[in-house]
């Protein structure tokens, strides 16, 4: 093309912007690229920084004022969006003894994952749960939930929520409850009794997310355990489990979908990518992770990194068996039939 035209075309353009238009030839290559490209970068989150951050913060503002006391881990690529990742809402709660974060609820769907502390206690829909580290804890989309703390030591926990997602598709709500604390109609226990034992009440009928909302480290690091002696570990996952809605089979979370990983002493993943990206936490062990060309990063307790989707990545454990526990947006790419993975 002549500078003449070029200039032609600039001038047509400019012409274009009061009319609310835009010429879908300048634009295709960036809306439907080759393939994805996620503006997320893979970053870790070092644990002892971070945690200090947060402890001062528990120095300035209380949980009420704060509604929730949380740091967002905001990805460096996606500065001032509050999002890990490109799909994914992530960040890390304090709670302070005493302390209260009163009850709400919203249409986005939120996990917990404990991290320090003990004594804390979250509510979902009537029935509480004490939490400790390495449980996984879910709140479906428009229960009612609050947190409070009956121990004596600072408690931290990870949020991981779907509020990118629910945000693109225009479909947040969220309401106070009129009471800060909501009732408690259920024991503690009740639902994993009734749902989280491989049994299911006679009527149940399946539901869209789990009814088992707490999901104890124990039961899963006994899995964990039994497999590491006995079973096969998988060339690209390690040995890699999924929390189940057990009425279906479905993720525990309709978008989020939550896994724990332990990669054994000494073993090294084949490279591996989908198109979902992923958060990490390391609950026990070290665990080397590379993503993409870049070398090896070493995560140690409580480091979390994000790894954006369709980036190759490969898991080697450093000190023993590493443990992870890792949330990511797959069951939504799943669900529209987005799912690509590639094990070169
Ligand atoms: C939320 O409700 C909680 O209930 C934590 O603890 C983090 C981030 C975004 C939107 C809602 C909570 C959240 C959140």
């Amino acid at each position: 093309m002549t500078t003449a035209a070029a200039n032609k075309l600039d001038d047509y353009y400019e012409t274009l912007k009061p009319l609310n238009l835009a010429p879908l030839w300048v634009r295709l290559k960036g809306l439907v690229p080759s393939e994805p490209m996620p503006k997320a970068i893979p970053f870790r989150w070092a644990w002892s920084p971070t945690r200090d951050a947060l402890i001062t913060s528990g120095s300035l503002i209380s949980a009420k004022e704060a509604e929730r006391r949380v740091l967002v881990l905001e990805n460096p690529g996606l500065a001032g969006q509050s999002k890990i990742t490109d799909t994914l809402y992530a960040g890390l709660q304090l709670i302070l003894p005493g302390e209260l974060a009163p009850a709400h609820r919203h249409t986005q769907s939120a996990l917990r994952f404990c991290l320090e502390g003990e004594g804390a206690v979250t509510s979902v829909d009537g029935e509480r749960t004490t939490m400790h580290r390495g449980d996984f804890i879910i709140t479906p989309f428009w229960t009612w939930h609050d947190h409070k703390h009956e121990g004596d030591e600072p408690v931290i926990w990870l949020d991981g929520l779907d509020v990118p997602l629910v945000t693109a598709l225009c479909a947040g709500f969220r309401e106070e409850h009129t009471d800060e604390d909501q009732e408690i109609t259920r024991p503690e226990g009740d639902a994993l009794a009734r749902y989280g034992n491989n049994l299911l009440p006679l009527d149940h009928s399946v539901s869209r997310t789990s009814p088992v909302f707490s999901y104890p480290y124990g039961r899963t690091r006994e899995s964990l355990d039994s497999l590491a002696r006995t079973g096969a570990v998988d060339p690209h996952h390690g040995i890699t489990l999924r929390y189940i809605n057990p009425t279906n089979g479905d993720w525990a979370i309709p978008t989020i979908g939550a896994m724990m990983r332990l990669i054994p002493a000494g073993f090294e993943t084949r490279p591996y990518r989908a198109t979902n990206s992923e958060v990490v936490v390391v609950l026990e062990g070290g665990l080397d992770v590379a993503v993409g060309q870049d070398p090896y990063v070493r995560l140690s307790r409580n480091d979390i990194m994000s790894i954006p989707g369709w980036s190759r990545v490969r898991y080697r454990a450093v000190d023993g068996d590493a443990i992870a526990f890792c949330f990511s947006d797959r069951p939504v790419h799943e669900k529209l039939g987005l799912f690509r993975e590639d094990r070169g």
